[in-house]
């Protein structure tokens, strides 16, 4: 009698366990079917219908018919390939790798004339063309001559008349007291500069303020090369924080955008964009300096979608929206680590910020920094490493660096 019990409770034991066993596999296969399905539900939207062909406001002037033309932001090919005449002061350019542009107004002319003595000083070994897009303040023949004068006879200047528009029905500012044409500086930065017809000669651009100053003793390797040579589509020298209150609604928007084309946040994105608690670090490149595939911003399908759900959002206007934190988050999600580098063999300096080649010391940096350091009101900032507020920041030291 016993025996046979004993059998049955075994039975049972047995029977048991693997109902629960078949409960848990099917449990397993279930929730792996349900995230496959969930998975499959996500439709990426396609971003090329997204885009409309605007034609937008505002315009551009050809230098040497003097035509006028609206500004075309759209993805169509055939605008990429347009033909662009450019009046070259100086010397016509004999390589189109590289590009060095600026955005400017005669107020600063000073400054610019500095950062242009730079370049030709640095970069004597391989002049660059560099190319000024200004609003009808740098179109007499004078100021234009004083400054090809500056860069020399091998290196192409040109200017670029562009016209913002006066477009009474955008966002109003919820931040008062900027002019609103730096919200206009910021979208040419963003998106519009990439979509330039000049750009359309050129493989890469090198954006500098006019008081952008590169330095360092000696000339420097051309940057353009290098980039060529890694296959690099975008470098940096400095990375910043944004104010949280001139990102409002940014990361929002990033995120509806993720989710719109099913995509997770990356790694890149992970540890430079995000803090310790899930939300925005606010970390940005310094694009005050920034190398670019043009390519990049104007022909990548989902980068170009990204530019331009921004801009149809109007945040730009409405909330100070800068072309870093734009930038940034969508380069760190997108671009893998190798394909961003941080330029560490020279000097520079934005304004009141500098920072000098790796592994020179401070009191030497002091030293190649002082004929910069000319106003005695302003408080002038080391930024150790680059990187503020500092090397703890995120973006500090997340990208391979090139150095001395
Ligand atoms: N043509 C034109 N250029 C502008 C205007 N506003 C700014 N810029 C230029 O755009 C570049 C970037 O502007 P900045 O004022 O330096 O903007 P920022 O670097 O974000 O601000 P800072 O940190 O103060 O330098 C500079 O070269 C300016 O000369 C404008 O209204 N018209
Ligand atoms: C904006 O207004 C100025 C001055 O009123 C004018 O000269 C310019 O042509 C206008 N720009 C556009 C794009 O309409
Ligand atoms: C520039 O970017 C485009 C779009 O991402 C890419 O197809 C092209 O190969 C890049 N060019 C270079 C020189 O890296
Ligand atoms: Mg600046």
């Amino acid at each position: 009698m016993t025996r046979i019990q004993r059998n049955r409770t075994k039975r049972c034991h047995f029977l048991y366990i693997f109902s629960w066993f078949i409960t848990g596999c099917s449990l397993i296969t279930t929730t792996f079917v349900f995230k496959r399905t969930q998975s499959s539900i996500c439709l990426s939207r396609n971003s090329d219908n997204e885009i409309i062909n605007r034609q937008d406001e505002w315009k551009y002037q050809n230098s040497i018919t003097d035509e006028w033309y609206h500004w075309k932001i759209s993805y169509k090919e055939e605008n990429n390939h347009a033909e662009w005449y450019v009046n070259w002061l100086n010397v016509a350019p004999t390589s189109y790798l590289g590009v060095i542009v600026y955005l400017t107004t005669i107020n600063e002319i000073d400054s610019l004339k500095t950062s242009l003595t730079q370049l030709s000083r640095l970069l004597s070994n391989n002049p660059r063309p560099v190319v000024i897009f200004h609003e009808g303040d740098f179109s007499s023949d004078d100021i234009q001559k004083s400054l090809a004068k500056i860069l020399g006879d091998r290196t192409p200047l040109g200017f670029e008349h562009i016209q913002f528009s006066n477009n009474s029905n955008r966002p109003q500012s919820v931040h008062r007291g900027w002019p609103p044409k730096y919200f206009d500086m910021c979208r040419f930065f963003t998106l519009m500069l990439p979509n330039h017809p000049l750009l359309t000669l050129f493989t890469y651009y090198w954006r500098l303020d006019a008081h952008s100053y590169i330095f360092g003793p000696k000339p420097i390797e051309d940057p353009f090369e290098i980039m060529q040579k890694r296959h690099i589509q975008y470098a940096f020298i400095m990375a910043n924080e944004e104010g949280e209150h001139y990102a409002t609604g940014l990361w929002s928007l990033f995120h509806e955008f993720l989710n719109d084309h099913c995509l997770k946040p990356s790694k890149g994105f992970r540890q430079t964009q995000t803090n310790w608690f899930g939300g925005y670090s606010f970390a940005i490149v310094f694009t005050n300096f920034a190398i670019a595939n043009v390519s990049l911003f104007r022909d990548h399908s989902l980068i170009r979608t990204w530019l331009h759900r921004v801009d149809l959002n109007g945040g730009i206007y409405r909330y100070r929206w800068g072309d870093a934190p734009i930038h940034t988050l969508v380069l760190t999600q997108l671009l893998s680590q190798d394909h961003i580098v941080r330029l560490r063999y020279f000097g520079y300096m934005h304004r009141r910020e500098y920072i000098c080649a790796s592994g020179i010391e401070e009191d030497l940096c002091n030293a190649q920094v002082k004929p910069f350091l000319t106003n005695p009101n302003i408080e002038y900032v080391y930024y150790q490493d680059g990187c503020h507020p500092s090397p703890q920041n995120p973006l500090c030291h997340y990208y391979p660096e090139i150095k001395l």
